[in-house]
């Protein structure tokens, strides 16, 4: 592969210049007849080979640094990027699977900038670290998108623009939620013992989890934080934290899974240990993500509810993309809106719709 890919400016300013040059770059390898030159000034200076216009079948190399497989949602979010981004959609797909480490992504990042990719998508791991690689990426010209969670890093323009759930906003919901829960349960003065199961310590929706239901605590002086500890998105690391808070705890009242595999985990230690939970059990269980394994929980009775975190984001960066392709700009920053589901609902009605 031997493309140069320009910034999203370089190919605003082109655009508007070299209108009538054609358009700006192709892959060395497409079938694609040669048209005319990217300009030599262009980020990294070197000539390329001249682009085929739009619908002449060049690809566009995308590189997605994934987090890993760790969850329901991690593979909703895989499969999301690899039916997007096929050939048959003009893409071809370098697909990268870090096993929740930090140092893997940073390598394939580092393989997707030698092998000159057009665009490289992060979901990062944790939010600190990125900067160096980020200079690399910027350096070689490669755009750089943001996709599910967040990266802390000093200079924005690093990235093209983020796309993901507001993890915050996640938690707060869920702290909402179980002051309602509570409060229609007779139980809102009540002291209310919680354990939280949380998220990669560090990454973006363990971050803001944890912080949106802080800003909760804060509001119900008589819920108490007895312990929070990582259960790394998994089931099984779920499932042994919540042994140990069992074995810690005997008065437990609500179990905050910062994922809902954590909460299936948690749900087997907790029937492990002879105790109940959902609805009419001992303790209530909430989890983040709304996976279709999580409304299964809930019409189990096991699970109280989920706060949805979309995971369909294929769509949505090739979307960023296409944008950047036409030298559009692109919001920095996007959002996607999420709701919440509890056994009041109709879920079986619900699931049969749910598209993860
Ligand atoms: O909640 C969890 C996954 O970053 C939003 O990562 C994502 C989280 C999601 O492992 O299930």
């Amino acid at each position: 592969m031997k493309r140069k890919v320009v910034s999203a400016l370089l190919i605003a300013a082109m655009t508007l210049s070299l209108a009538a040059c054609g358009s700006k770059e192709a892959p060395a390898d497409t079938q694609a007849p040669a048209e005319t030159e990217a300009p030599a000034e262009a980020e990294g200076g070197e000539e390329e080979t001249p682009a085929a216009d739009a619908g002449s079948g060049e690809l566009i190399t995308v590189g997605y640094a994934q987090v890993g497989a760790e969850s329901d949602w991690r593979t909703a979010n895989t499969e999301s990027f690899k039916s997007t981004f096929t050939e048959e959609n003009g893409y071809k797909l370098i697909f990268d699977d870090a096993q929740q480490k930090q140092e893997n992504q940073i390598k394939a990042i580092r393989s997707f900038i030698q092998q000159e990719v057009d665009y490289i998508v992060v979901a990062p791991v944790v939010e600190t670290g990125w900067e160096t690689v980020l200079e690399e990426a910027k350096e070689a010209g490669i755009p750089v998108i943001l996709s599910d969670r967040m990266m802390d890093v000093s200079d924005d323009s690093l990235f093209e623009a983020w796309v993901g759930g507001n993890f915050v906003k996640e938690g707060e919901t869920c702290g909402d939620w179980l002051a309602d829960y509570l409060e229609a349960a007779g139980r809102g003065e009540e002291e209310i013992n919680m354990v939280t199961i949380q998220g990669t310590i560090g990454a973006s929706a363990q971050v803001g989890r944890t912080e949106g239901m802080a800003n909760k605590l804060a509001e119900h002086p008589n819920w108490k934080m007895l312990e929070m500890q990582s259960g790394e998105f998994t089931q099984a690391k779920g499932q042994e934290v919540m042994e140990s808070f069992l074995k810690s705890y005997d008065d437990i009242d609500v179990v905050i899974c910062e994922n809902d595999n954590e909460a299936f985990g948690a749900i087997d230690a907790i029937k492990a240990a002879g105790k109940t939970c959902g609805p009419d059990g001992d303790i209530i269980v909430v989890s983040f993500d709304s996976v279709k394994a999580a409304f299964e929980s809930m019409i189990a009775g096991d699970l109280n509810a989920t706060f949805e975190c979309n995971p369909l984001h294929g769509p949505r960066v090739a979307e960023i993309i296409q944008k950047l392709e036409a030298g559009e700009t692109v919001d920095k920053i996007q959002y996607v809106d999420e709701a919440y589901f509890d056994t009041s609902m109709d879920l079986e009605a619900i699931l049969a719709e749910r598209a993860y």
